[in-house]
């Protein structure tokens, strides 16, 4: 019997075609795919055959083709080998966990090393570079955009450091905000397009494949897949990571003025250090920054604590609002278009209110409720863990991530935290 469950099964399949992987599949698009997993389902009819490609951009629409098309030799080999009565269906699909494993880690290191030297090849053969990264930026984006084009300028390049919404106020400290430009001179061509951070090509709302000759793309969210070339690490913390280990390899000295932008990078994207995308190399890069004369409390004073006085206003305002469900696994803060004027703040005042609500004990769920509208109200919805708070506000016609959601909805403001309520207390597990 136990010979039949279904992991069991699922490792014997996930031998067998690692095997095949290396011996008996010929078809040089299926060449750098490593198998990093497989899971049976409950009646062993189907096999979910998990695959990573060396190169995460580039190989993996070739490789998904390969592997349709060498999906029915596989199944008449496992036909052979494994005494089934039934063969399973073979769906093969791609891994976008980090995790996956030593092995892979190595593997992925050794091509990123490659990347990385390209990377410098072509900041020391040209001249001219653009340096973008994602609009409505935050302090990755506008660090890395900084740091990088600070430190280009420092070799000697042309560059001009872009974002279509500007340097956020608080971060207009950092070296280098005041070359910051917010549209690109229509006739401009660069020999390299750098965009940071962007996860997609269109968020940096400008065309900018358009005016380089090689557009190079740095970046750690999953999925980020353009560029002549693509250096996507989504093990890295931050993008101010990848460019510290750009300007490494390069024969450059780190200064002053281009470390503090790196330092509010990865400050920024790993919350001060809070969450778990703070990692040791987002400490020992940290570190060695600290070392070369950042000084922490310069940039966190000037992030943190620079709130415009209206902000405070504003919060004050907002947190009387507090309601906790009765159950205590979410609560929810609201503001009003009355509110907000009262206050004499602007809609940006309001970034971070939600994290409020989910800073109190035993709070699974944050919310916040932002009039947008006569009886229209924007909702923001924070998650600390297990509950997917993407899949609710998709319930509700909006959309996000596992951790990070909102969706807009219509009525007067009981009306729409009542029905949230009755969503949430149906869908907590
Ligand atoms: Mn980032």
């Amino acid at each position: 019997m136990s010979s039949y469950r279904p992991e069991r099964v699922g490792e014997q399949i996930h031998k067998e075609i690692t095997r095949l992987m290396m011996q008996g599949i010929k078809d040089p698009r299926v060449a750098p795919v490593v198998i990093t997993g497989v899971t049976m389902s409950r009646d062993l009819s189907l096999a979910r055959v998990y695959f990573t490609v060396s190169d995460e951009a580039g190989e993996r629409k070739e490789a998904e083709r390969g592997l349709k098309s060498v999906a029915p030799f596989i199944r008449r080999q496992l036909g052979q080998v494994m005494r089934m009565r039934f063969i399973p269906e073979i769906r093969f699909e791609y891994d976008s966990s980090i995790n996956y494993g030593q092995k892979i880690d190595d593997l992925l290191r050794q091509v990123k090393d490659d990347l990385i030297e390209q990377i410098v090849n072509q900041i020391t053969d040209n001249r001219s570079f653009l340096v973008v990264a994602h609009e409505n930026p935050d302090g990755d984006a506008i660090g890395s955009t900084l740091g990088l084009a600070n430190a280009l300028r420092e070799m000697g390049k042309e560059v001009l450091a872009l974002n279509v919404d500007g340097v956020p106020q608080i971060m207009q400290f950092l070296p280098g905000h005041d070359q910051l430009v917010r549209v690109l001179p229509e006739n401009a061509q660069f020999d390299v397009a750098f965009v940071l951070d962007a996860g997609d090509l269109s968020r940096t709302r400008i065309p900018t494949a358009e005016h380089c000759r090689t557009l190079i793309n740095i970046d750690h969210h999953p999925h980020s897949d353009f560029g002549d070339i693509c250096y996507l690490d989504t093990s890295a913390s931050a993008t101010a990571i990848l460019i510290d280990r750009v300007l490494n390899r390069c024969d450059y000295q780190m200064s002053l003025e281009v470390a503090k932008c790196l330092y509010l990078g990865i400050l920024s994207d790993t919350g001060s250090f809070r969450y778990s995308s703070a990692n040791p190399e987002a400490f020992a890069v940290a570190g060695r920054l600290v070392g070369s004369g950042v000084d922490p409390w310069e940039i966190s004073g000037c992030l943190y604590e620079s709130l415009a006085p209206e902000r405070m206003r504003l919060l004050g305002l907002v947190l009387p609002t507090l309601q906790i469900s009765p159950c205590g696994r979410y609560a929810s803060v609201a503001m009003t278009e009355e509110v907000l004027k009262q206050s004499g703040a602007a809609e940006e005042h309001t970034d971070g209110f939600v994290n409020y609500p989910r800073a109190i004990r035993g709070v699974e769920v944050a919310l916040f409720f932002r009039q947008v509208g006569r009886n229209k109200y924007k909702i923001s919805f924070r998650s600390r863990g297990k509950v997917d708070v993407g899949a609710m506000a998709r319930k509700l016609g909006g959309g996000g991530h596992h951790n990070a959601a909102g969706a807009q909805m219509d009525g007067t403001l009981e009306d729409v935290r009542a029905q949230v309520s009755y969503l949430l207390d149906q869908q907590l597990p």
